[in-house]
């Protein structure tokens, strides 16, 4: 308890553009001059399910805004089209950080020519305003932690995005998954119904583990369960995705590596 404290006071005496456990990924002034807006994540940017955390101030106090209404976009400008992604809008309250947390699903990488920006549209203090974040890049990252599933029959596009583990370890882990499917080019709703179904395997010696835990549904498209990893190594997490009383794709996989 006591280098817990230590550590939080260390935190509080240091200057406000260092988060020791964040990355500040963009920062502007609104549209109209009203608010002072900061972009971070825990990472770089990468297409998957990536948290996202604002902090908001008055550009000329530098007082620290806490209650806010927040709705972002994130938009991804291809060179002959524009296009959105699956996004949650952060609660109206900041955390005791002062962070306001919501998440952004990319659906796809940034490359030298297509980018992502992230819209944002802020009430508070009874003001108005918009700010549009240029992303910098979304990386690929080597272990894919999102899969676009076509079911053909529908010609729905399905994203499964691997929330968790994100730092793996021996034993169980906590899994998550998020599912939303893609509605038209500007709308991507959570899917709340599927039902997921996950065997690992580590590939390379043909077993798999006992005492997982299949993901169940527990709000907004985020489904959560638990897998046992029974050593280190590369792990292959096989999915099985089932919405509307069918098999949408039973060749569904993660790979993960630690
Ligand atoms: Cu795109």
């Amino acid at each position: 308890m006591a280098v817990l404290f230590l550590q939080c006071e260390d935190n509080k005496n240091q200057p406000d553009n260092t988060e020791p456990d964040k990355l500040r990924i963009a920062s502007s002034e609104s549209d109209n001059g009203m608010f002072q807006v900061e972009l971070f994540a825990n990472d770089s940017l990468f297409a998957g399910y990536n948290p996202i955390y604002l902090r908001l101030s008055e550009p000329d106090s530098k007082a620290e805004i806490t209650a806010a209404e927040i709705s972002l976009k994130p938009l991804m400008h291809m060179v002959k089209m524009t296009h959105a992604a699956p996004f949650e809008n952060p609660s109206n309250l900041a955390n005791e950080e002062q962070f306001f947390e919501g998440a952004v699903v990319f659906i796809m990488p940034s490359n030298p020519d297509e980018g992502w920006s992230l819209e944002v549209d802020i009430e508070a203090q009874g003001k108005t305003d918009h700010v549009s974040l240029t992303l910098p890049k979304v990386i690929e990252p080597e272990e894919a932690r999102l899969v676009r599933i076509l079911d053909a029959e529908s010609g729905t596009t399905y994203f499964l995005s691997l929330v968790q583990p994100t730092a793996p370890m021996v034993g169980k882990n906590p899994l998550e998954f998020t599912l939303h499917y893609r509605e038209n080019m500007h709308s991507f709703p959570a899917v709340e119904n599927a039902k997921l179904t996950f065997e690992p395997e580590m590939p390379s010696m043909n077993h798999g583990s006992p005492n997982n835990e299949q993901p169940e549904h527990s709000e907004t498209g985020h489904y959560k369960g638990v897998v046992n990893f029974t050593m280190t190594g590369w792990w292959r997490l096989n999915v099985m995705l089932e919405a509307n009383g069918k098999v949408i794709s039973d060749e569904i996989d993660f790979d993960v590596t630690f």
